[in-house]
């Protein structure tokens, strides 16, 4: 097909887009705009002409049904948990994603989350920027330190690989928890995360957000990570038990965490917000200008390749076998 057959086509866009995506994907196809994936805002004009979506927020059952042309998803982002895969496969219908253009931006925004928490570098900025240095004098020696710590990864997948080389340039140890050993890894593997959680004093969680990981971090794995424990979430925030680990925080359960992601973000409870031993930022691992425009650029070319060549280019396990529809 050429490019201006491609413009004949029509893309809803879900979701904010970043300056780069809001010119890339309309130099390519005709674009439509829905502010959020909602099935009640599809007009008629969407539902007899929505060919594909590029998706920069949630897709549910009920929006893909309500698209009855509907061919592929183009998920902006590698977690694809607020895109209903399942039933997109069901229907035949393609979702892509945007792996490994965000694995090494992604790590660095996790060690640097695990330098912020064991080395209190917030705190000490606020202080300086307070006046307290000279008032008070230097900042206090942190208590806890990265020389001679444990680290152990939930989900060693492409970012977890990244990050536990970041970790071992740092001087630390590496094992790690997944449902399956990866061949070729010598880190040490555990077969189950509460040994995993024993077996280290530094646990970094990166696994992808769904059923099969719902509060994993819970109570039992904070008491075996124990009181000189520091917690990382860069993965998603329905993976821990955010109350649990709010109390853990505050009863020297655990040392300290550094979060990137909550389970009902934008909100972030109050119980983190209040703890002086939590660095939160506002799930910001990949947002670099760099780096989003990496993955709006796969979103774009996912949607080309799929309807110049047939073929998506990063599609996702449940529907690696969908087709392009006969025409
Ligand atoms: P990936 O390569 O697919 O790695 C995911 C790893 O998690 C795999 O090794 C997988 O191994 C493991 N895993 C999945 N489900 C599990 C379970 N139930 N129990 C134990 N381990 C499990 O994905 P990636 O590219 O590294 O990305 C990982 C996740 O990071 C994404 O899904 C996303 O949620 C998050 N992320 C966050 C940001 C951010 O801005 N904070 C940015 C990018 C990505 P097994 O299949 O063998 O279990
Ligand atoms: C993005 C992410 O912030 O890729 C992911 O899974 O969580 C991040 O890179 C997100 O997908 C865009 O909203």
């Amino acid at each position: 097909m050429t490019s201006t057959d491609l413009h004949d086509i029509t893309i809803l866009a879900v979701g904010a887009l970043s300056d780069h995506a809001a010119t890339r994907i309309p130099g390519i196809f005709s674009v439509l705009r829905m502010e959020k994936g909602d099935a009640a805002l599809v007009t008629p004009e969407m539902a007899s002409s929505v060919r594909g979506i590029a998706a920069f927020g949630a897709v549910n059952a009920d929006l893909i049904d309500a698209l009855p042309k509907l061919e592929i998803i183009a998920s902006f982002g590698v977690g694809y948990d607020a895109v209903d895969a399942r039933h997109a496969a069901s229907r035949g219908i393609m979702v892509t994603n945007t792996p490994d253009v965000l694995t090494e931006e992604v790590a660095d925004t996790a060690l640097g989350l695990l330098i912020n928490a064991v080395r209190e570098l917030p705190r000490a900025e606020a202080y300086l920027r307070a006046g307290r240095w000279e008032s008070e004098g230097a900042y206090p020696l942190t208590g806890a330190t990265l020389r001679g710590r444990r680290a152990g990864i939930f989900g060693m997948g492409r970012i977890g690989q990244a990050i536990a080389k970041r970790l071992e340039a740092c001087g630390m140890s590496v094992a790690y928890h997944n449902r399956r050993q990866v061949d070729g890894l010598a880190y040490d593997y555990h077969p189950t995360l509460v040994s995993l959680a024993e077996a280290v004093d530094t646990l970094i969680s990166v696994v992808p957000g769904g059923a099969s990981t719902l509060k994993a971090v819970d109570m039992t794995v904070l008491k075996a990570l124990g009181p000189k424990g520091v917690f990382v979430n860069i993965g998603r925030g329905t993976t821990v038990d955010e109350e649990a680990l709010a109390k853990a925080l505050a009863d020297g359960t655990i040392l300290a965490a550094g979060l990137d992601v909550f389970a009902d973000e934008p909100r972030v409870p109050t119980a983190l917000l209040d703890l002086p031993n939590a660095t939160l930022l506002p799930h910001v691992g990949s947002a670099s200008v760099h780096t989003r425009n990496a993955m709006a650029d796969l979103v774009a070319d996912n949607l080309e390749s799929w309807f110049s060549k047939g073929e998506a280019i990063t599609a996702v396990p449940e529907t690696a076998d969908a087709k392009p529809k006969a025409r």
